[in-house]
């Protein structure tokens, strides 16, 4: 379904401190489908090639390092209007920033340990997917 999906990761960190299961809990609550799901590392240059719109940023170098560091969980969402309101949920890039009630808010602890991603736009969910699952890995 067009429009009705977005990608999200679960961060290195908020896997590592156990609390993968309390953040998947809140996606599920919110209304969210998982339609794919599975846990991996990136290597460096993997996480580069996920990151390639923000290439030759000052953040880049510290981002991809960050997502290469350790495990993370990449799952397909699916609710209508998923991408806009996945953002909504997870709060603004800086936990500083973040509204109560935000995984950022709950779970992160700076500007690049974030706790989670989602996709900015459709074609980014599209392309995100795509990256991370192959069809028949698809709900
Ligand atoms: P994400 O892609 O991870 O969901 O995060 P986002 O859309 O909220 O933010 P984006 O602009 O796409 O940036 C990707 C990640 O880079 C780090 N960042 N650091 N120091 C900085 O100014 C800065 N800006 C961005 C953050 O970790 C952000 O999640
Ligand atoms: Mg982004």
């Amino acid at each position: 379904m067009a429009g009705n999906k977005t990608l999200t990761i679960i961060k290195p960190y908020a896997v590592k401190n156990g609390n993968l299961g309390a953040i998947l809990h809140k996606i599920e609550e919110s209304g969210y489908r998982f339609a794919a799901i599975k846990t991996l590392k990136l290597d460096k240059h993997e996480a580069e090639a996920f990151y390639q719109e923000h290439k030759g940023k000052p953040f880049f170098d510290d981002l991809t390092d960050f997502m290469s560091s350790g495990p993370i969980t990449a799952a397909i969402l699916e609710k209508e209007n998923a991408v806009a309101d996945f953002r909504f949920l997870i709060g603004a890039t800086d936990p500083n920033n973040a509204k109560e009630g935000t995984i950022r808010k709950m779970f992160a602890t700076s500007k690049t340990q974030n706790a989670i991603h989602g996709s900015d736009s459709d074609e980014s969910a599209d392309r995100e997917c795509d990256f991370f699952f192959s069809k028949r890995e698809r709900l």
